[in-house]
């Protein structure tokens, strides 16, 4: 089926400006061409509207203290799930351009409004903090708690996927939680792989489950990449690298299983900063590991 890329430039999630140039560092780096080369029809929607940073404040209203820049989140989010919703009524798959971590709250609820569905996380981090545990207040380490309505985010509704459960969320090449952040995802009923848990049984393994987790009893599948999921040497353009990640290899092939699975539903690239890369390569990096989700094969 078609793809439609919805362009979420916004920073507000994450400690360091420049992320909300992602969109435009990955369409520039050719992601449409990328996509038709696959095969696929590819329409751009072009950018949501982001509120101008410089006229807010971090600090929230009222409520989810802690969590920086909550209000301008909300109002992306409600953004991008109301677009994401409306693409996959047209029978199109979403292809969402952050931004930081935090446009995944948006994707998720839209995904998840009229279907259940599962999310396979590709990242360093678990994006599992709550306002209350996270170190950081940045609510790019808080996204998944805020879709599964963990913590101080029960029931908040604009936060909340609805068809997700905690079952069909699976966590691959983690390598850098926080403490109470670790604890939450071990008493959770998520599926974490670790990047010990690819040193020991192999990237493909640990995806297989990890498709079979989100695919269980789903309609579809969100896949949700940060770039800081691959090592840094591949991917040096994001906020917060962390050594030892998926190797160029292994990514690709991690996200090809995506696509034979055929199991797809929505996808989503993020945490490109171009202000810290080198020659758009992590830009460039995002366009193809795109395209071989939504099926690219060599030959
Ligand atoms: C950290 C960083 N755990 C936080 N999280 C990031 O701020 O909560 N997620 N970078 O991708
Ligand atoms: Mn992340
Ligand atoms: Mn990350
Ligand atoms: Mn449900």
């Amino acid at each position: 089926r078609p793809a439609r890329i919805i362009g979420a430039p916004t920073d507000y999630g994450a400690n360091r400006r420049g992320v909300d140039m992602g969109p435009s560092a990955i369409r520039y780096a050719g992601l449409a061409k990328q996509l038709e080369s696959a095969g696929i029809t590819v329409e751009d929607a072009g950018d949501l509207p982001v509120p101008l940073a410089d006229e807010r404040d971090p600090e929230p209203a009222s409520g989810l203290a802690n969590a920086k820049f909550i209000e301008e989140v909300e109002e992306v989010s409600t953004r991008i799930a109301d677009e994401v919703a409306a693409t996959l009524a047209d029978d199109t798959t979403p292809v969402v351009l952050g931004g930081d971590h935090s446009i995944a709250i948006g994707s998720m609820a839209g995904s998840a409004r009229d279907a259940e569905i599962g999310v396979i996380w590709f990242d360093a981090h678990g994006d599992f903090n709550t306002p209350t545990t996270s170190p950081s207040g940045n609510v790019h380490g808080m996204p998944l708690a805020a879709a599964l309505g963990i913590g101080d985010f029960e029931g908040v509704g604009w936060a909340n996927a609805r068809g997700l459960k905690e079952e069909n969320v699976a966590l691959v090449g983690l390598r850098d939680l926080d403490a109470a952040e670790k604890e939450a995802i071990r008493t959770s009923d998520v599926t974490a792989f670790t990047m010990s848990d690819v040193d020991e049984r192999g990237m493909t393994e640990v995806v297989d489950d990890a498709l079979a987790v989100a695919s269980d009893g789903t309609d579809g599948v969100h896949v949700s990449l940060d770039l800081d999921w691959l090592d840094p040497k591949e991917a040096p353009g994001v906020g917060t690298p962390v050594r030892g990640g998926a190797s160029y290899r292994e990514a690709h092939s991690a996200l090809e299983q995506v696509a034979s699975a055929g199991v797809l539903r929505s996808l989503e690239v993020v945490e490109v900063n171009p202000i810290l890369d080198q020659h758009n390569e992590t830009a460039e990096l995002a366009t193809e590991l795109a395209a071989s989700a939504l099926g690219k094969r060599i030959l």
